[in-house]
């Protein structure tokens, strides 16, 4: 039987992109193709299915020209607010994601940024490059401890599970609004608050982990900010559409926040760099799942979903 006929929008890790000859007839995985180009090569290629990643957005014009042969749509992220499932589905394409395999990459990144930015690293580091020269006094420099402070979750998923079982490491006291309770072995004590405004008065860090949908559509804004602790931290790696950033610019600026750390923008990569401007902020280009071991095993997720359904076995991840 002939390989499934696939083309790859995104550059994949090396590993990826070698192993892809074992099992596909493919075309791409080398580069950065735009949706443009993705679409032309599934026509040329005569393609059963398109691989992308979340910079590829798959609106309903975008999936109404992929031809009928078309029979997956397998994303390397978790994510998949960047594909119209709707449309997909309605077009009778399977549509697949990477749940599970970067869960643990993420929640660390989520406490790398909750520590810089407590800790005051950004701050620190360019201290450093500059050749420091200057001694600082013991009321100088400050940051926040996090050792006992009260971590505010607000997506309890994986990830946000995976955030709570590393802050429990540091004595954290762990609070978590989600669209439904935990189990009680799941929750393991932490504190549930059906409804996010009711839990953000009471968290010194916030944490973001609620996947981006029209109902997380900026609901950290000027009003939800302002519930928050005077001096608390926010943090991000979720999507930066679940933000309003000139509220969220505006509390950093004002002190209402005493730092945030962000991986994740509105508009990438060309992100608002009103945020560069802050000494308060620690900044990184969306690399939550950037580890060598992760990026593989995402992208041989995404390619063992589309051999599953090429084969007629079915989606192992199926959106
Ligand atoms: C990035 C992610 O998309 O999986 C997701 O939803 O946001 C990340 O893994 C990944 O870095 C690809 O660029």
């Amino acid at each position: 039987m002939s390989k499934p006929r696939l083309v790859v929008a995104p550059g994949l890790p090396k590993a990826v992109f070698e192993s892809l000859p074992e099992r596909f007839d493919p075309i791409g995985g080398d580069r950065n193709m735009t949706v443009d180009e993705a679409l032309s090569q599934v026509e040329r290629h005569q393609a059963e299915a398109l691989l992308v990643s979340h910079r590829h957005k798959m609106t309903a014009d975008a999936i109404a020209r992929l031809p009928a042969r078309v029979k997956v749509l397998a994303t390397v992220t978790v994510g998949y607010d960047h594909i119209d499932v709707p449309a997909a589905k309605a077009k009778g394409l399977t549509v697949t994601n990477t749940p599970d395999v970067l869960t643990d990459c993420t929640a660390d990144m989520a406490m790398l940024l909750m520590l810089a930015a407590c800790r005051r690293a950004a701050e620190a580091e360019q201290l450093m490059r500059k050749g420091w020269r200057q001694s600082f006094g013991m009321g100088e420099f400050l940051g926040l401890q996090v050792t006992g402070k009260r971590l505010g979750i607000f997506g309890m998923g994986r990830i946000g599970q995976a955030m709570a079982q590393r802050a429990r490491g540091f004595n954290m006291q762990i609070l978590y609004s989600n669209r439904s309770r935990l189990k009680p072995d799941l929750e393991a004590g932490a504190q549930y608050f059906a409804d996010l405004k009711e839990m953000l008065p009471h968290c010194d860090i916030l944490a973001i982990h609620a996947p981006a949908s029209a109902a997380t559509e900026k609901v950290i804004n000027a009003e939800t900010l302002a519930l928050l602790p005077k001096g608390a931290v926010l943090v991000n790696t979720a999507r930066g559409s679940l933000v309003d950033e000139d509220a969220l610019l505006d509390a950093l600026k004002s002190g209402h926040l005493f730092a945030a750390g962000l991986d994740v923008f509105r508009s990438e990569p060309d992100y608002d760099t009103r945020f560069a401007d802050l000494p308060n902020v620690f900044l990184t280009p969306h690399i939550g799942s950037a580890t060598v071991e992760t990026r593989n095993a995402m992208g041989f997720r995404a390619l063992d979903n589309v051999a599953a359904v090429c084969s007629g076995a079915g989606a192992i991840d199926p959106v």
